[in-house]
């Protein structure tokens, strides 16, 4: 299989690439990345020879065109990802992903090639704390900042797409990953570094938001199980069942530094912040069998911290200016 991998120099298509190399010896991996200031080559640096890697655009159509033309799937990673990002300046995340989605979609079409679409939890908009519903693959769309709003546009053109042209889609809407490669702007990446270089973690408002984490081996594994065995035209949602709310998980990470847990500080709030996110993920369990592996978060989170301390050579280029970039929106 001839698999070409968008955003593949990212946090979880870097974790993708590294996976399927290792799981999947029989696939051909093509990774096409723009290198934005969220793409990181060192992120592939451990299976760069087992790989194809192209530096280029989602949004260039000519080739795009070539490549999916190659290929017999393609899982679309890549994106503009941070929601704090998307509300100081939102073009690029209508450029890269509603613009670099269509012309995915139109190559696709063309060559009639599998696409599967790696979205997220957020085109739901949030649940209240006591809300005892989750997320399921039928909750009315109700985004709220313009990440999500552009990855719910996304969305909707795939649909359209599979529905109108018969393209061969498959789409997921995972939760909140965390694990190696995250960008160092992310909530986990962030204390953990900050609490590296002797800086106290910094939680948003009052740090009651809640978020359902799923570590990126078991969001990985599920989209080869989607590409597997999915229904054509289905979304399936991904989650470990993982809720846990801001202030505990940076609880957790002063414990696991051994610092007094009053050792953090809070600041501004994001507009706008959801409240919080609950996946039910039955759908993909009970059709198509996936089961999360890593089933206790502090443990996770735990190995995470290694990662940090032991890989501070890939996180130190960007993280003065991922500070600074905080430091002028009081965050
Ligand atoms: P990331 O920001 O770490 O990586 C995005 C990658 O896409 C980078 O390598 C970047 O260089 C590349 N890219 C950006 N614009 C591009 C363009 N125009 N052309 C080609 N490449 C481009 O993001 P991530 O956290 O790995 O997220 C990957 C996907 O998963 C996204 O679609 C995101 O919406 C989705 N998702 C993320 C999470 C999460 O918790 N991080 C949860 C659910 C869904
Ligand atoms: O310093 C911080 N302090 C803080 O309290 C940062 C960076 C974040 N937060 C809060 C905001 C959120 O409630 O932590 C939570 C997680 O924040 P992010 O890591 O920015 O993630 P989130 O906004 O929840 O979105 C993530 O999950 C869904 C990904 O970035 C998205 O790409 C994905 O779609």
């Amino acid at each position: 299989m001839r698999l070409l991998v968008t955003g593949g120099a990212g946090f979880i298509g870097a974790n993708f690439v590294h996976q399927t190399v290792a799981d999947r010896p029989d696939v051909q991996v093509t990774v096409l990345d723009a290198l934005t200031y969220a793409g990181n080559r060192a992120s592939l640096a451990p299976v760069a020879d087992r790989i194809d890697f192209v530096h280029g655009d989602v949004t260039d159509a000519a080739l795009v065109d070539r490549l999916v033309a190659g290929s017999d799937a393609v899982v679309h990673f890549a994106a503009e990802s941070h929601n704090d990002n998307s509300l100081t300046d939102p073009w690029p995340f209508v450029h890269t992903n509603i613009v670099g989605t269509v012309t995915l979609l139109q190559a696709v079409r063309a060559h009639d090639v599998r696409y599967h679409h790696i979205s997220t939890d957020e085109v739901y908009g949030d649940l209240a704390l006591d809300d005892p519903d989750r997320f399921t693959e039928t909750t009315a769309y109700n985004p709220s900042s313009p990440y999500s709003a552009s990855k719910a546009s996304s969305d909707m053109l795939v649909r359209a797409w599979a529905r109108s042209y018969g393209v061969r889609a498959t789409l997921s809407n995972c939760s909140n990953n965390y694990g190696p490669y995250q960008h160092v702007e992310k909530f986990i990446p962030r204390q953990i570094t900050n609490l590296l270089d002797g800086v106290r973690p910094k939680l948003y408002g009052q740090g009651r938001n809640v978020r359902d984490w799923i570590h990126v081996d078991d969001h990985n594994r599920a989209v080869w199980t989607i590409l597997d065995r999915g229904r054509l035209g289905q979304t399936y949602l991904i989650g470990a069942d993982g809720e846990v709310d801001n202030r505990t998980v940076v609880a957790m990470l002063l414990e696991i530094f051994g610092h007094d847990p009053q050792d953090f500080d809070f600041v501004a709030d994001r507009p706008g912040h959801d409240l919080r996110y609950a996946i039910d993920s039955t759908l993909l369990r009970t059709e198509l069998g996936w089961q999360p592996t890593y089933r206790d978060f502090r443990t996770g989170l735990e190995a995470t911290v290694a990662w940090y301390r032991d890989h501070e050579h890939w996180w130190r280029p960007t993280k003065s200016a991922t500070e600074a970039g905080y430091a002028r929106t009081g965050q």
